[in-house]
């Protein structure tokens, strides 16, 4: 007999263009999880309008991650691929789960504080973002969840709020586990410095076109230590050459190491050589994309039978959640 394979669930943010710091430190690891995982892959458009957006472009940007994420290996044939906003128990299990949620546990949430640090007026969903992450894995039973270092401190959260319903309601969600993956890494920005990030304009997008990444990447801050070419560098503290090691062979990155060292080689050349790998690296990406986009409605009926399926499974848990809160069977 077939044996339940453990179900996780993980989410992007369609808030700009999916970039290789998303597709390194994520997507990469999820396409290696769909043999061994029930998975549910999650475009989380209710998270996305936290914070500052254009209703014009939000549902374009939903289909076009939805493009990057299948033109990535995440096949739907093999995992549910949905958009959150499809299936309203998200929302109806935030609230619930809201019930038991210690506010201050929220307010001391790193990325809260991060976000809110930069706005003049900080909206109520901004805090409760991690009560909406844990309403989206603990809605489908969710055993573990690949997350990238930055959102262990909201798994840890999902776990303590799944605690304390199990508590007061009578043993029903598991607590999840962080599936840390080897490669899960955080990919430094352009700048160098912090993360790169969809919202921080500091980003290589996936399908950026050859050209396009040639531009990006001349742009992006080496060793500042190095000055002129001859100057010697040190490539481990290099973006450039830390991406190196993502997208180039592993004998040209070690020659490249030496030649930094020993300013044999200038950052331009150096760049224009990450340029070419991510260019040749990222080509069978693009191209998968391309065919994609060419058929917008193939995509949405992807995404529409995702929502079909994820919603089954949350209908299940809200009547189970309402049920032993005392709530009742929802109305059909
Ligand atoms: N720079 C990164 N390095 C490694 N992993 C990353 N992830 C994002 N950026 C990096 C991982 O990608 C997954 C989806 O992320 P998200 O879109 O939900 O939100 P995020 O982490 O906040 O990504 P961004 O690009 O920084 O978005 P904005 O600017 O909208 O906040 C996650 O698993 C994340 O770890």
């Amino acid at each position: 007999m077939s044996q339940r394979k453990p179900r996780i669930f993980s989410g992007i943010q369609p808030s700009g263009e999916m970039h290789i710091g998303n597709y390194l430190g994520a997507v990469r690891n999820w396409v290696g999880l769909l043999d061994e995982f029930d998975a549910f892959y999650c475009i989380v458009d209710l998270h996305a309008i936290t914070v500052p957006y254009d209703p014009g472009d939000l549902e374009q940007r939903v289909l076009d991650l939805a493009v990057g994420l299948m033109a990535s290996g995440l096949d739907p044939e093999r995992c549910t691929l949905f958009v959150q906003s499809a299936v309203p128990e998200h929302a109806e299990l935030q609230w619930l789960l809201g019930t038991v949620t210690p506010l201050g546990e929220l307010q001391r949430m790193t990325q809260f504080k991060d976000k809110s640090r930069h706005l003049d007026s900080v909206n109520t969903g901004l805090l409760t973002y991690p009560v909406l992450q844990a309403a989206d894995i603990l809605l489908y039973l969710g055993e573990h969840v690949p997350v990238g270092e930055d959102q262990r401190q909201h798994l840890e959260l999902t776990r303590e709020i799944a605690r304390r319903w199990n508590a007061r309601f009578g043993d029903y969600f598991p607590e999840p586990q962080p599936l840390i993956l080897p490669q899960g890494r955080r990919i430094l920005g352009l700048d160098g410095a912090s993360k790169m990030s969809k919202s921080q304009d500091n980003t290589i997008p996936l399908l950026a076109e050859p050209e396009d990444l040639r531009a990006l990447v001349r742009t992006a801050v080496t060793d500042p230590a190095r000055v002129r070419k001859d100057d010697p560098g040190n490539p481990h503290v290099c973006n450039v050459f830390a991406l190196h090691g993502h997208f180039s062979p592993s004998a040209e990155r070690d020659d490249i190491e030496i030649l930094c060292q020993t300013a044999g080689i200038g950052c331009v050349d150096c760049k224009n050589r990450l340029s070419d790998n991510l260019a040749g690296a990222l080509a069978p990406v693009r191209d998968r994309a391309r065919e994609l986009a060419e058929q917008p409605g193939r995509v949405q009926e992807i995404l529409a039978a995702g929502a079909a399926r994820a919603r089954g499974v949350a209908r299940d848990t809200i009547s189970e959640v309402r049920e032993r809160m005392g709530l009742g069977s929802p109305s059909p």
